[in-house]
């Protein structure tokens, strides 16, 4: 059995963000969590290109645009929909959530979902705290694993130069070979 997972090195690779301003006071927190984790990663700040939105019902549209550039390893969309009062949320949060997956199938990219979710305010901070609470430092994880993971599969090196990584799981418990090319 082969097992292929994704590496968590990121440097050389370029990825868009697209932030949401509707509940900014959340979406600057989700943006600032998945700055850490790419800078914590080895992505260069040049490499990474961020877009704002007026809402999260506008983020597949923008996705769509930076996705067709060409330039992206893969792309994270960041956004909070709280419920309220307002019917609102079901439309913004299904659109965006149909949007941003179709996205991803159309260009074969990955866009990472973002987006929270949540009936209170409250409950839209408690998922925008410190690094191991932050839905944004998650969802940049899955965009550097995404990346990594995707270009393993297509069997390339992921930049010239840069450090590529192959990890393989024997399956049998031990751990995994690392090849490091340079
Ligand atoms: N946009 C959000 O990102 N979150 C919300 O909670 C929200 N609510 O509740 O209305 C919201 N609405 C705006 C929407 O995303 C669009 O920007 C707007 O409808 C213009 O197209």
């Amino acid at each position: 059995m082969k097992t292929i997972e994704g590496e968590h090195a990121a440097d050389g690779l370029h990825f868009g963000l697209v932030v949401s301003r509707f509940n900014e006071f959340v979406t600057s927190r989700l943006l600032a969590g998945a700055m850490e984790v790419l800078t914590k990663a080895g992505v260069d700040e040049q490499d990474v290109t961020i877009v704002r939105v007026p809402g999260a019902f506008e983020l597949p549209l923008v996705v769509r645009r930076l996705a067709k550039t060409g330039k992206f390893d893969a792309i994270v969309c960041l956004g909070a929909v709280i419920r309220g009062e307002t019917p609102h949320f079901e439309y913004v949060s299904a659109e965006a959530s149909h949007g941003i997956a179709q996205a991803a199938l159309d260009f074969d990219l990955p866009v990472i979902f973002g987006v929270l979710t949540t009936d209170t305010p409250q409950q839209a901070l408690e998922r925008a705290g410190e690094l191991e609470r932050n839905r944004g430092a998650d969802a940049a994880r899955a965009a550097i694993e995404m990346a990594n993971l995707l270009s393993q599969l297509d069997g390339k090196p992921r930049r010239a130069g840069k450090r590529t990584q192959t990890k393989v799981h024997n399956g049998k418990g031990g751990k995994g070979a690392t090849k490091r090319k340079h």
